[in-house]
C-alpha cells in the first residue's frame, strides 16, 4: 500500500519543479509565423492529422487542398465529434483546453478557437510557460531553412527563454543536395568532399554557431547509422567535421535514432514512421570519442533497454526524453522505470517535442503525472527499507531529471 503522505509530497514537488524543455519545434516570438499557437495550429498537429485519416478517409490531395482552418475542422469532426478522443494526442487537446479554462463538458471547436490565441504575445507565452512550468525552450534550428535563417542575425536580441540547437539533418543525410546550396553561399565545397570541402564545412558550422549559439548540435537517422561509416559522405562529415567541431566548441551532439522518414509521403510530416536501429554505433562513438558528449534518444521501444545499458558503460552518453511514438503514457512509464532502475536519476526524463505553443501544457502535465507515479513507487520501496525520503531528497532528484542533468551535460550556465 502506498503511503498517502509520500504520494502527495512527490506529486507536489514534481509539479513545482520547473522543466528545461530541451527539444521542441517552437521558435522565439521574434521569428514571426514560425512560432505556432492557437486552435487551428493545434488541430493541424501532424500526430492528429494522421489519426484523423483513420476516421474520415478523405483523399490526401483533397485534404491538403483545404485551408488550415478547414483542415482543423475536418480533424475536429473526425477525432472529437465522431470519435472519443482517447488517443494520446487527442486527449492532449482536451487536457490543454481544460487548463486554458475551456468547459470541457461541452467543448466545441469554436470555444477552443476563442480560448486559445493564435497571436503569441509575450504575455500569452508567459501564461503558457507558467502553466507548463517550463523555464527554457530549446528550438530546432535548421541552417538550410531560408525562412528561419532570415532571422538568425537578430538571434542575440530575441526572447532569452528560447535557446537554439543546430539541426543538421540535411547536411548529414542529404549532403549531395546541400553541397550546391553551400557553394552558392560562398563555401568552397563539392559533392565528393574533395579539396577544401572539409575545412569549408567546418567554417560553415562555425558561422552557424556564431549566429545562434546552439546548446547542442543534432541530427536524426533511421536504422542506417553505422560506425565507422565508410559508404557515402556522412561518415566523413561526422568524423572530420561535426565531432571535432562539437569537441572544440564544448557542445554535445544529439542523435535522434529510429525515424524512418516519409513512409507515406502523401501524409507529409505525418507520414514518418519508426524503425528499430542498432545501439552499437552509439557505443562505438562514445568509446572512440571520449572527449565528445552524446545526447541520445531512440524512437523504437525495442531499443530502449540497450540504450540504457550503453549509458551505464559510457558516461559521455546522456539518454534523453521519450520521443514521438514512445511518448505515450504506457511507454513513458516503462522507459522511465527502466532508466531509474538501471541509471538512477542521471538521465533527462523528458522533452516535449512541442510544435504548437500550447502543447507545452499537456505534454508536461503528462510527463509530470508519469514521473510522479514511478517515483512514488521507487521512494516507497526505499522508505520501506528504512531509507529516509525527505522533501529535500525528492526535490534534488526531480530537479536533476527535469533540468539539472541536461544543464550540466551541455555546460549551460
Ligand atoms: O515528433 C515530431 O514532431 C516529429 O515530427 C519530428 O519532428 C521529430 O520530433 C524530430 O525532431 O525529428
Ligand atoms: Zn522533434
Amino acid at each position: 500500500m502506498v503511503n498517502e503522505d509520500l504520494a502527495s509530497l512527490v506529486a507536489r514537488v514534481v509539479s513545482e519543479t520547473p522543466a528545461f524543455d530541451m527539444h521542441t519545434h517552437l521558435y522565439a516570438p521574434e521569428m514571426g509565423s514560425l512560432l505556432l499557437c492557437g486552435a487551428d495550429a493545434a488541430l493541424n498537429f501532424h500526430y492528429l492529422v494522421s489519426e484523423s485519416f483513420r476516421v474520415h478517409h478523405m483523399p490526401y490531395r483533397k485534404f491538403w487542398a483545404l485551408s488550415k482552418a478547414q483542415r482543423a475542422e475536418v480533424v475536429w469532426n473526425a477525432l472529437f465529434r465522431d470519435t472519443s478522443p482517447v488517443s494520446e494526442a487527442a486527449s492532449g487537446v482536451i487536457e490543454m483546453a481544460r487548463a486554458m479554462g475551456c468547459d470541457t463538458d461541452r467543448l466545441t471547436l469554436t470555444a477552443l478557437r476563442e480560448t486559445l490565441s493564435d497571436v503569441p504575445t509575450a504575455e500569452y507565452i508567459s501564461r503558457i510557460m507558467n502553466l507548463a512550468n517550463v523555464t527554457h525552450i530549446v528550438m530546432t534550428n535548421d541552417p538550410f531553412d531560408d525562412q528561419e535563417t532570415a532571422f538568425w542575425q537578430a538571434m542575440d536580441t530575441m526572447d532569452k527563454r528560447f535557446l537554439a540547437s543546430l539541426r543538421i539533418d540535411r547536411l548529414m543525410n542529404q549532403y549531395s543536395t546541400v553541397a550546391p546550396v553551400l557553394a552558392g553561399k560562398g563555401y568552397d565545397v563539392d559533392p565528393s568532399l574533395s579539396g577544401r570541402s572539409i575545412a569549408e564545412l567546418r567554417r560553415f558550422l562555425e558561422d552557424c554557431a556564431d549566429a545562434v549559439h546552439p546548446v547542442y548540435v543534432a541530427f536524426s537517422a533511421a536504422d542506417d547509422l553505422t560506425y565507422p561509416e565508410e559508404t557515402g559522405p556522412r561518415g566523413r562529415i561526422l568524423r572530420e567535421v561535426v565531432l571535432p567541431f562539437c569537441r572544440e566548441r564544448g557542445i554535445p551532439l544529439s542523435l535522434m535514432i529510429g525515424a524512418r522518414r516519409r513512409v507515406n509521403p502523401a501524409l507529409h510530416d505525418a507520414g514518418d514512421s519508426v524503425v528499430q536501429a542498432d545501439v552499437r554505433p552509439v557505443e562505438s562513438l562514445c568509446a572512440d570519442y571520449p572527449d565528445n558528449r552524446f545526447l541520445v534518444s531512440m524512437l523504437a521501444r525495442e531499443n530502449q533497454h540497450a540504450l540504457v545499458v550503453a549509458a551505464r558503460k559510457f558516461h559521455n552518453l546522456m539518454p534523453f526524453g521519450c520521443w514521438w511514438f514512445v511518448n505515450t503514457d504506457t511507454l513513458v512509464e516503462e522507459i522511465t522505470r527502466m532508466r531509474l532502475e538501471l541509471l538512477g536519476p542521471t538521465f533527462v526524463a523528458q522533452h516535449s517535442d512541442a510544435r504548437v505553443l500550447e502543447h507545452l501544457i499537456y505534454k508536461w502535465q503528462r510527463a509530470r503525472r508519469v514521473l510522479t507515479r514511478v517515483l512514488v513507487d521507487k521512494y516507497q520501496s526505499l522508505q520501506d527499507s528504512g531509507w529516509p525520503v525527505t522533501e529535500e531528497v525528492v526535490r534534488r532528484d526531480v530537479e536533476r531529471l527535469f533540468s539539472g542533468n541536461f544543464k550540466q551535460f551541455v555546460g549551460w550556465a
